[in-house]
């Protein structure tokens, strides 16, 4: 038996998927449920009992994966990104320090969002209305536990104002944290075993009924490890909820491309799902 378990949060509490089989969680409070530190073993517990659901995960109205947690997030992680933040920050002289941060041994990690910015599945992302030149970045979220553990995986949005960031890199607050910035979802992988590094991370943004934009990008182009980021994260740092962390994004669409009102955002991780969100 394959000990990957899809954890969703509905409206009408939690629901596992394992084996293509449904099972519905019992009530309990989502936070207190995804930072237990033995996450694994309870979703076992709960597929064990022969109680699958004859439901099946459309009857769910899917919300974002999140409770009280802050999310976090890394940046300049995957040589794409380096060069694309160099390119947009070099009138500004900023080019150096992604440089710099790109290949040294303390990352870059800035906080991202509070649970009340964050979106689900389904629900609409936002464009800042002072923003010029915005973009999604598709990345693999972290879901740590209050000592530090990686308890599960999600598919995240770190909506971004490129402009903004370009501008001056002591902007990158404002370009990256506003209103409805964040989208995390459908759900959580929750395995026993780490997140293979042959992992494939793919973007499309359709407009219309075309694709204004595709790319993808492999787990192994990421350059550091996951146990590094959530060192740092943790050092002198507390959570008492747990924390999500993103890992950066290795897919940067061309420089004239700047996303619409309306476009439809589909990010897909293999083994987790795909995360769809239209800007609005
Ligand atoms: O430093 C700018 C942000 C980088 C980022 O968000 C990323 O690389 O994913
Ligand atoms: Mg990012």
């Amino acid at each position: 038996m394959s000990e990957r378990f899809l954890l969703y949060r509905t409206d009408s509490g939690y629901v596992v998927k394992h084996n293509e089989r449904v099972y519905l969680g019992e009530q309990r409070p989502w936070e207190e449920l995804i930072t237990h530190e033995d996450l694994h073993s309870r979703l076992a517990n709960l597929v064990g009992a022969p109680n699958p659901s004859s439901k099946s995960l459309d009857d769910f109205k899917l919300r974002a994966p999140i409770g009280n947690q802050e999310v976090w997030a890394a940046g300049v992680t995957y040589f794409r990104s380096r060069d694309a933040r160099m390119e947009e920050s070099k009138s500004a002289g900023g080019g150096d320090f992604y440089d710099r941060v790109y290949s040294a041994e303390r990352p870059e990690l800035f906080f991202k969002a509070t649970a009340n910015r964050v979106v689900g599945h389904g629900e609409k992302v936002a464009i800042r209305s002072d923003a010029k030149w915005s973009v999604p970045e598709p990345e693999l979220v972290l879901l740590i536990s209050p000592a530090g553990k990686i308890l599960g995986y999600t598919i995240g949005n770190d909506m971004s104002s490129r402009d903004i960031e370009g501008e001056n890199p002591l902007y990158l607050p404002q370009a990256k944290v506003y209103n409805r910035s964040c989208a995390l979802g459908p759900c959580i992988l929750v395995s026993a075993e780490p997140i293979p590094r042959t992992t494939e991370i793919r973007m499309e943004i359709v407009r219309g009924s075309s694709a204004a934009f595709a790319g993808s990008v492999n787990l192994s182009a990421l350059k550091r490890e996951f146990s590094t980021l959530v060192d740092f994260l943790y050092r002198d740092n507390t959570f008492p909820n747990g924390s999500f962390l993103f890992t950066g994004t290795g897919i940067v669409p061309p420089d004239s491309f700047t996303l619409r009102q309306g476009d439809e955002i589909r990010i897909t991780i293999e083994g987790i799902g795909t995360l769809i969100n239209s800007v609005g």
